[in-house]
């Protein structure tokens, strides 16, 4: 991503733990060329921290934030608690409990602080990036486009998934038949 555009999605996180999850919301980011900027923050361990950051990420025109945290994950409804930004959670799959709790962290807001949550894990931190970018291409055709092909994309490849599964159940079939055949006296 060329360093001079201005991130208008910020991909921020409790730790560095989950960086890994995170990453998918990253690559599929830069599969949209959507600009981003990506930081390590925490409500319980940095408050003031998390707050400045928000408010730097707005004035710098971010315009979604997409939020990861594990275990009791505050962090995303810290940040919407500061922002009128659409704010995404991506409960990681971390801990005890395997992103149960983080899950009813991020998803549980009172009425009037909505964080926008997503599935546990990678699954989660993929459509946040798909509904970021949904999001900026509300104000941008082009990024309109890039997502109906990726649609496009998801739909030709489960075609040729099934053409790999019904084929080869096409094909068992006719090497029993064959089988049939071989095995039944002429005549029969
Ligand atoms: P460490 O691996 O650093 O101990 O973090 C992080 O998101 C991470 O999944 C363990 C987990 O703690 C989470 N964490 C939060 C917050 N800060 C860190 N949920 C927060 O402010 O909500």
């Amino acid at each position: 991503m060329p360093k001079e555009r201005k991130p208008l999605v910020a991909v921020l996180m409790g730790s560095d733990s989950d960086y890994e999850t995170m990453q998918e919301t990253e690559k599929l980011l830069d599969r949209f060329d959507v600009p981003y900027a990506t930081h390590v923050t925490s409500a319980h361990r940095a408050a003031k921290r998390t707050h400045r950051i928000v408010e730097e990420l707005e004035e710098r025109g971010v315009r979604v934030f997409i939020v990861g945290a594990g275990l009791a994950a505050h962090l995303a409804g810290a940040v919407a608690a500061v922002t009128t930004l659409p704010v995404i959670g991506v409960p990681m799959a971390s801990g005890s409990l395997e992103g149960v709790d983080a899950l009813y962290s991020t998803v549980q807001m009172p009425s009037g602080v909505p964080v926008a949550t997503m599935a546990i894990g990678g699954h989660g931190a993929k459509n946040a990036a798909v509904l970021a970018a949904e999001i900026v291409a509300l104000q941008d055709p082009k990024l309109r486009e890039k997502l109906t092909a990726y649609r496009e994309e998801m739909e030709r490849s489960v075609e040729e998934k099934d053409r790999q599964i019904s084929g080869a159940r096409e094909l068992s079939a006719e090497s029993v038949s064959d089988a049939i055949k071989e095995l039944t006296p002429e005549g029969e």
